[in-house]
Order: structure tokens, then C-alpha cells, then sequence
């Protein structure tokens, strides 16, 4: 059997979470959601991220970097700002780390100092200093592979993911944040309380670029106001159904993910 203090994801309670408009929605009330990703070196990054964020839920994207004209060959919708992410407006959440290469720490202080709800992945998690994190008043939600875990707590990749529960906890913990670990089998704790388990996930999703996708979607979740464990457990969710209903047997590419986000939703949402 499960151990008492994990939880298995049900359809129905991320049926639930799913954030719906209501008459008196606009899209600044639905929420808005600021993305710092991309860089020369990997300018898909940003495409792929604000991929899975124009499909999270959120009114309104915000794309801050030097990617907007790639974001926006691709998504139109996007509001891109070329300066840094202080100077874009007001946003409800923001996601920095994918494909980022010069001025993390700048960039990671400045949205740190917000009062939102911040998700840290990638290439950011390296700069991260718990103690930002800690002194914080909104939730930060970290969302490393293994690799990325096994340096942020200083043991070999191997021991992360020989005891994926306990390194998500001790991060949790360390970082006083909701952690998402990634992989095999995609795990989300926060603070003391049970740790979930993502039952979606396909090895299909082992291509370049998915946890770039899944980024942006927490972030649209967080900024439409769901609490961090449950974006980061309801993007999981919805990412490994989304991969499913993309490939159905064959291999997906992450921008596939991406676009079969709505399709996931749908089926969620209909069953729910
Ligand atoms: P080792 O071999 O264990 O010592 P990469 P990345 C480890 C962006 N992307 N589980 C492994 O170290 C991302 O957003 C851009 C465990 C590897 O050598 C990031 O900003 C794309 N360990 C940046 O690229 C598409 C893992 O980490 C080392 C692991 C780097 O991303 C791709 C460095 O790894 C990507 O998303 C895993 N699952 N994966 C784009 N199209 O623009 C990696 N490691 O190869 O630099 O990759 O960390 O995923
Ligand atoms: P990243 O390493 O940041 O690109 O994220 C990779 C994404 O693919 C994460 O959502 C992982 O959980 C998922 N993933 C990678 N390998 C596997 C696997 N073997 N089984 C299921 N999901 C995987
Ligand atoms: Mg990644």
C-alpha cells in the first residue's frame, strides 16, 4: 500500500482546482502571468514556456527577455517587454529559469522582491538563495529534475532518485517552498504535510523542452490563484495527460505537449 503520508493525485480533485471565469471575469481578474525565460543559447525556452502558460489559465501572458520576437512569432497573444521584469507591469505570478543564461541573479531578485507567487526552474535554481526564499511573504514553488536537486542539496544525482519523497521534502524544508521534483515519477511537498504523486506521467514526456512547458503552466495556475501545491500538482497533471493525449503511443515533441494542454484540461474538466 501507499504510505500514510503520501497521496496519490485523483482526477477529481484536480477537477476541482481547475480555475473556470466566471460573468464578471476579465482577463486582469482571471490573472496575469510574468515569464522570464530564453536567452541566445536557448531561445526555445521561451517559446515553450510561455506555451504552457498561455494554456494555464491565466488572462494575460507577459513575456520579459530578449526571446519576444520568437514568443510572439509563435503566440501573438503574449505581451512582451524587452527591459527587466520590474518595468512590465503588474503580474500575479511570475516564472524565471528556462533557457536563461546571463543575468539570472539580477533578474531573480528583482521578481523575488514582488509580492506574488514565484516559480523558480531551471536554469534560475542554481541562483537561488534559500534565504531570499525563506524572507518571503508569497509562496515560491521550485520545480527541479533530478540533476538540478541532487546539486541544490549537494549529493549525487543517484540519491535523489533512489529516495525522490524524502530529497523533495528536505528541499521543501530547506527552502521553506513547495517543491516539484521531476521525473520518473513527479512528486510535489510542501512544508510537513503529505507529499503527492503525480499518477499521469509517461516516459514519452523525456524529451527536450517538456519541463519548460509545464513551468509556464504552473505559473498560469499560480496566477490564477491556486495555492502552490495544488498548481504544482494540478500541472502535472495535466502535463502528463496532455503528453498522452498528444502522442497516444508515439513520440511527442514539447511544443505537441503544449498544444494538447487544452485537450488534458477538457478531459479533466468533463470527467470532474
Ligand atoms: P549529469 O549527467 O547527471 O551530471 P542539460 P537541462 C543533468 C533549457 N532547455 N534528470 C545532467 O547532469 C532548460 O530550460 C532549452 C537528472 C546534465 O548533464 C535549461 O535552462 C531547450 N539530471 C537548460 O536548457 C530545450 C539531469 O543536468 C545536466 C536531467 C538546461 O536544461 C531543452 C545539464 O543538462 C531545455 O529544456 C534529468 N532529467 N536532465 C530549448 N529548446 O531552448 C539533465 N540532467 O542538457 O543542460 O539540460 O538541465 O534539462
Ligand atoms: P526537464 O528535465 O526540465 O525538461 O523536464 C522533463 C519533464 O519530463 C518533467 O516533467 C519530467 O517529469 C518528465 N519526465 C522525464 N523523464 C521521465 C520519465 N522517465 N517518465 C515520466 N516523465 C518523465
Ligand atoms: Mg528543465
Amino acid at each position: 500500500g501507499v504510505p500514510a503520508d503520501v497521496e496519490a493525485l485523483q482526477h477529481a480533485d484536480v477537477a476541482r482546482l481547475l480555475p473556470v471565469p466566471d460573468a464578471e471575469s476579465d482577463k486582469y481578474r482571471r490573472g496575469v502571468v510574468g515569464v522570464v525565460a530564453g536567452s541566445a543559447k536557448y531561445p526555445g525556452a521561451a517559446v515553450l514556456c510561455v506555451g504552457g502558460a498561455v494554456r494555464g489559465g491565466a488572462g494575460a501572458v507577459r513575456y520579459v527577455g530578449g526571446g519576444g520576437d520568437a514568443v510572439l512569432a509563435r503566440h501573438p497573444e503574449v505581451l512582451v517587454h524587452d527591459g527587466k521584469p520590474g518595468g512590465a507591469g503588474r503580474v500575479q505570478s511570475w516564472v524565471i529559469g528556462p533557457g536563461l543564461d546571463d543575468g539570472v541573479a539580477g533578474a531573480l531578485e528583482e521578481v523575488l522582491a514582488s509580492d506574488v507567487p514565484v516559480l523558480v526552474d531551471a536554469d534560475a535554481l542554481g541562483a537561488l538563495d534559500p534565504d531570499a526564499v525563506r524572507g518571503r511573504d508569497a509562496p515560491v514553488v521550485l520545480t527541479p529534475h533530478a540533476g538540478e536537486a541532487a546539486r541544490l542539496l549537494g549529493v549525487a544525482r543517484e540519491e535523489v532518485e533512489a529516495r525522490r519523497l524524502d530529497a523533495a521534502r528536505r528541499l521543501a524544508v530547506r527552502y521553506g517552498a513547495t517543491v516539484l521534483l521531476k521525473g520518473s515519477t513527479t512528486v510535489v511537498a510542501s512544508g510537513g504535510g503529505p507529499v503527492r504523486v503525480n499518477p499521469t506521467g509517461t516516459p514519452w514526456l523525456a524529451t527536450a523542452g517538456s519541463g519548460d512547458v509545464l513551468a509556464g503552466l504552473i505559473g498560469s495556475l499560480l496566477a490564477a490563484g491556486l495555492a502552490p501545491l495544488d498548481a504544482a500538482s494540478a500541472g502535472a497533471y495535466l502535463h502528463g495527460l496532455a503528453a498522452r493525449s498528444a502522442g497516444r503511443g508515439a513520440p511527442v515533441t514539447a511544443g505537441d505537449v503544449a498544444e494538447a494542454l487544452g485537450a488534458a484540461w477538457r478531459s479533466v474538466a468533463e470527467v470532474g
